[in-house]
């Protein structure tokens, strides 16, 4: 069995980061290692949350794992606070990749143009040096334009995309996926490009849902991870995950005792692991 170590905060409540990608990827049948970030009541999003930051802790738990002589298939990173954290996770990949880790960074830092509370353009900069160091990054459109300080614009064309991809590529990736691209009306999707393959970018489009809920970029990520980790291509890795998420949002918009602040995917994991199946079958 692959092991993963996930780098991300634990906010309790709220259905994201930690408490999203730990089930998702074990249910994939993948060991999640996590090394928490910090502490948090709720995500951001809640007025008034805690935050317990566990920076301190973060090069006792990799000294030790280094020590043990603990190894990981990939390194996942979501959600990460301060500068310093950055940095940490650069030495953290520098300490525990060798030639056959997939680093996948998902540069959490806002969404329909605007940063989450707390996040700077200037962090945006750093996060995108550390970008450079990921086998995959998967931004969203937000994410993308403030790493790379250009305006954003909602209205894009796959040329516009296409010339994002090769910027985000030219950060330094292996690969860049930007997600929540869809060209047609009523679409979204996600889109990839490869570094030096300018000329192949792989798109992927599904039905855009009316209601978009926190947490699920996360979902996401987890989902491009375990199945890359069972043996997915990015491509079909990707495809997995954009019809997971749309699935979970469409289903958790069907359930009227849902809640706003996160989907519920705890419900449509079996769909999940039948869609990983059938994926793994037809190759
Ligand atoms: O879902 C991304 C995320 C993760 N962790 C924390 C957040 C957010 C988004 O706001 O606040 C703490």
């Amino acid at each position: 069995m692959k092991r993963i170590v996930t780098i991300q905060d634990i906010s309790g409540l709220g259905k994201c980061s930690l408490t999203v990608a730990l089930p998702v990827i074990s249910a994939m049948g993948v060991e999640c290692s996590v090394l928490p970030t910090a502490v948090l009541s709720t995500h951001t999003m809640f007025p008034g949350f805690t935050f317990c930051d566990l920076t301190e802790e973060f090069m006792k738990v990799a000294e030790h794992w280094q020590k043990a002589g603990f190894t990981f298939d990939a390194i996942y990173t979501g959600y990460l606070g301060s500068f310093e954290q950055l940095d940490l996770v650069s030495r953290f990949i520098d300490m525990f990749r060798t030639k056959d880790t997939l680093v996948i960074i998902d540069p959490v830092m806002g969404d329909n143009g605007k940063l989450y509370t707390g996040f700077t353009p200037a962090f945006a900069k750093a996060m995108a040096t550390l970008c450079g160091k990921a086998d995959l990054i998967i931004p969203n459109l937000t994410e993308a334009t403030y790493m790379l300080d250009i305006p954003y614009n909602p209205t894009f064309t796959p040329e516009s995309i296409k010339d994002i991809l090769i910027a985000l590529c030219e950060l330094g990736c292996g690969s860049a996926a930007l997600t929540g691209i869809g060209y047609a009306e009523g679409k979204t999707g996600v889109t990839m490009m490869r570094k030096g393959m300018q000329d192949d970018v792989f798109t992927y489009e599904h039905t855009k849902q009316p209601t978009s809920f926190h947490g699920t970029g996360d979902l996401f990520a987890s989902v491009v991870t375990g199945g890359m980790m069972r043996g997915l291509s990015a491509e079909d890795a990707l495809v997995l995950a954009a019809n997971y998420t749309s699935h979970t949002i469409a289903s958790t918009m069907a359930d009227p005792t849902h809640h706003t602040y996160g989907v519920n995917f705890e419900a449509t994991i079996p769909a999940l692991i039948t869609d990983l199946e059938k994926s793994l079958t037809s190759k």
